[in-house]
């Protein structure tokens, strides 16, 4: 049951599940395998942000139109020297931001794959915090194909999940796996029928919008914090001060700036 009011959107449909704390993100161009150009990526980053800024939605699905693709990468039609081809005929990588943006957005995000997720939607099914695949998804890299490649997470994130030898396999040689071979691969989480996906999916989303919003919250920064160097340790950080101010010892240095007053921290313990 999902109230569907992305009429603003061109290329994806964004809806929420009213009262359920889930939205879910669809990229809508199934006639091109759910190839994204730039515009795609613009609003998937504006969906994103709308849901990291709302504070009802605990969960985000990412998924493609129809059964046939999650995701076919980029749109290969407007390749250009400097990229994929905007409006202005001006190239773009900017994918690459929204791989960013999904890494760091403090709330799980789910790829529900059903389909072909190929290429450029490999690597975004890759970046999410969790992969629900339908019995008929096919994965696979072919940018050593077609002349591309993605040398950032990509890479690095795809060694990190199903090791290094598999990851050189994957890109070297740009085969295709089935579903079952995903999930022995530790690419995918589970793997159901295609008529239950949804079900399944949002089943998942239940059970962890039952847990602590803080602990998921941390645990997504902690669980990217090495791979993301500096930026994960940024995001990690962060949580540690956003709960800190929370604590009346947090509170105590602010209390005094405002009160033009000495700060009194003796109160607090100085912990093992
Ligand atoms: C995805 C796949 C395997 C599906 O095959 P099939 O047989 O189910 O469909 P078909 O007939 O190939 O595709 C249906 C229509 O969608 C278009 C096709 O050209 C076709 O159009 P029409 O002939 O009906 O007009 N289409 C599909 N994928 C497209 C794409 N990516 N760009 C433009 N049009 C596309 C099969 O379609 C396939 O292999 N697609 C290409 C996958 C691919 O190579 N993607 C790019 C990888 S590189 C990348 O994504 C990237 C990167 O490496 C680094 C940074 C950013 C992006």
């Amino acid at each position: 049951a999902f109230d569907d009011s992305g009429k603003k959107f061109i290329d994806i449909i964004y809806a929420k599940a009213v009262g359920e704390g889930i939205a879910k993100i669809t990229i809508n161009r199934p006639e091109r395998r759910n190839a994204f150009r730039p515009q795609t990526i613009k609003e998937l980053m504006r969906a994103f942000n709308d849901a990291r800024d709302d504070a009802a939605v605990g969960v985000i699905i990412l998924t493609g139109k129809g059964t046939d693709a999650f995701c076919s990468g980029g749109d290969q039609a407007l390749r250009t020297k400097d990229g994929y081809a905007d409006d202005a005929d001006i190239g773009r990588l900017n994918v690459l931001d929204l791989q960013i943006q999904i890494r760091r957005l403090p709330k799980p995000i789910i790829a529900m794959v059903a389909g072909y997720a190929i290429g450029g939607g490999h690597v975004l099914h890759m970046v999410c915090d969790l992969t629900i695949a339908a019995d008929n998804a096919v994965f696979g890299q072919t940018g050593p194909k077609v002349g591309s490649f993605d040398a950032g997470y990509g890479s690095s994130i795809m060694s990190r999940l199903i090791g290094p030898k598999k990851a050189r396999e994957m890109w070297f040689l740009t085969r295709f796996y089935t579903a079952s071979e995903a999930e022995k691969m530790g690419l995918v989480n589970t793997v159901v029928p295609l008529e239950n996906l949804e079900k399944e999916t949002v089943k998942w989303c239940r059970e962890i919008l039952r847990n602590s919003p803080a602990a998921i919250r941390v645990l997504k920064s902690a669980l990217n914090a090495v791979d993301d160097g500096h930026a994960g340790l940024q995001e990690l950080g962060g949580n540690a001060t956003l709960l800190f101010y929370g604590t009346e010892e947090g509170n105590e240095g602010k209390n005094a700036y405002l009160q033009r007053r000495r700060p009194d921290f003796s109160k607090f313990p100085r912990r093992p």
